[in-house]
């Protein structure tokens, strides 16, 4: 193939989604034939000797202790920011203004003024961006979408979603910090509905379109707790819990639950679809797997069929093994960086962009906000 176009990635984060990033960008023109390469040129974290250490471990060129150091740099066309979710805005922005291309971990903002505020400045900038939203690309969830819009399911009544794990039930866990911010409200915006149930509403209006209305309530079952960076014990005003009941403007019926005290749970994302003409099942612990059930079947052999998602004609699985291995969750971002830079050089952007990242929060704001007022609320229309 004719030589590929060199594009200069600029990580800010050099945490667990730092990790998946750049592994993404390091794996993806091996798998994928694309107009463009990814070099990590520069990896960006408060910590020198971390960022150095990160920079050797995987690859990266340089490494600077300053996000702004970073965006100065003239070799730099794109800035990834993997770090927590109160940098998100300042950066994103910053980033945009001076002309470079943006990806950002989700959620786009800790609210949607954040991500308003954000979409703004990549939008005035013209410059290409994106929200990792990875499962959206888990292959599975990538042919649910394709059978949803084939019409196999027909016109939709249910969509329930939820995403249980339980590794904040001890009251002794302290909150902020390293490795614990998301338990901090002012670093991540808010509990697990920004962190998990975004997740779910992000494939949600992907898959099923706009949410109309939704009447939710959340709960924070340890309501103090020590914080690492003060060493005081302080309110907890993230959520533990949140749950909501949604109507979509398709007319279909949603419930969405998340909760990080479902004992037994690590990171159970679920979905399921009920269609007038079939049904999907989707589970992120057995995901290379989708649970469909066809009413068209005949009836002697009707039933649940659990498709084995790992054949070349599945989404993206042409670019790995052969038919019957499986792949899984860093694929998922490697995926996206790949739709990414395809995007790029298609110019047909790829999505989710950062105006579809403040969909999701506009929802997650309409949430938290139903879950005070004790009413329906309806997520802002972002114009
Ligand atoms: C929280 O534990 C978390 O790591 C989320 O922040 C991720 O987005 C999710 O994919 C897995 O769980």
């Amino acid at each position: 193939m004719s030589e590929r176009k060199k594009l200069n990635v600029g990580m800010v984060g050099y945490g667990f989604m730092g990790r998946t990033h750049s592994n993404a960008f390091g794996k993806v023109n091996q798998f994928f034939d694309l107009q463009y390469q990814p070099i990590l040129k520069a990896i960006c974290g408060r910590n020198r000797q971390r960022a150095e250490a990160f920079a050797s471990n995987w690859g990266y060129e340089s490494f600077e202790t300053d996000w702004r150091a970073l965006i100065d740099r003239k070799d730099i066309d794109l800035i990834d920011i993997a770090s927590p979710n109160d940098t998100h805005a300042e950066i994103a922005i910053a980033a945009a203004e001076a002309g470079k291309m943006v990806m950002c971990e989700k959620p786009l903002g800790r609210n949607a003024a954040e991500a308003a505020r954000m979409t703004k400045a990549v939008e005035a900038a013209k410059v290409p961006n994106m929200v990792w939203y990875n499962y959206r690309r888990v292959p599975a969830v990538t042919l649910a979408k394709q059978l949803i819009d084939a019409g196999r399911l027909g016109k939709i009544f249910h969509y329930r979603a939820k995403f249980l794990q339980d590794w904040t039930i001890s009251k002794d866990l302290p909150q902020g910090g390293e490795g614990l911010w998301r338990l901090d409200v002012n670093v991540a915006g808010s509990g697990v509905t920004g962190d998990l149930l975004a997740h779910c509403i992000d494939t949600a209006l992907w898959l099923n379109g706009g949410i109309d209305k939704v009447s939710a309530i959340t709960e924070t079952f340890v309501k103090e707790r020590k914080h690492n960076l003060t060493g005081n014990v302080e309110p907890v005003g993230i959520d533990d819990a949140s749950l909501f009941l949604a109507r979509f403007e398709n007319g279909s019926l949603a419930t969405f639950e998340a909760t990080r005290y479902a004992r037994g749970h690590k990171a159970l994302y679920t979905f399921e679809i009920n269609g007038e003409h079939a049904s999907i099942f989707w589970d992120l612990h057995d995901l290379h797997r989708l649970q469909y059930f066809d009413h068209g079947d005949e009836g002697i052999v009707r039933g649940w069929r659990s498709l084995h998602i790992t054949d070349g004609d599945h989404p993206y699985m042409k670019h790995w093994w052969v038919p019957g291995l499986q792949i899984g969750y860093e694929h998922t971002f490697i995926h996206q960086a790949a739709d990414f830079l395809d995007g790029l050089a298609s110019g047909a952007p790829a999505s989710p962009t950062f105006r579809d990242g403040l969909a999701t929060d506009s929802v997650t704001d309409a949430v938290l906000r139903s879950a005070k007022t004790g009413r329906w609320e309806q997520p802002a229309r972002s114009t």
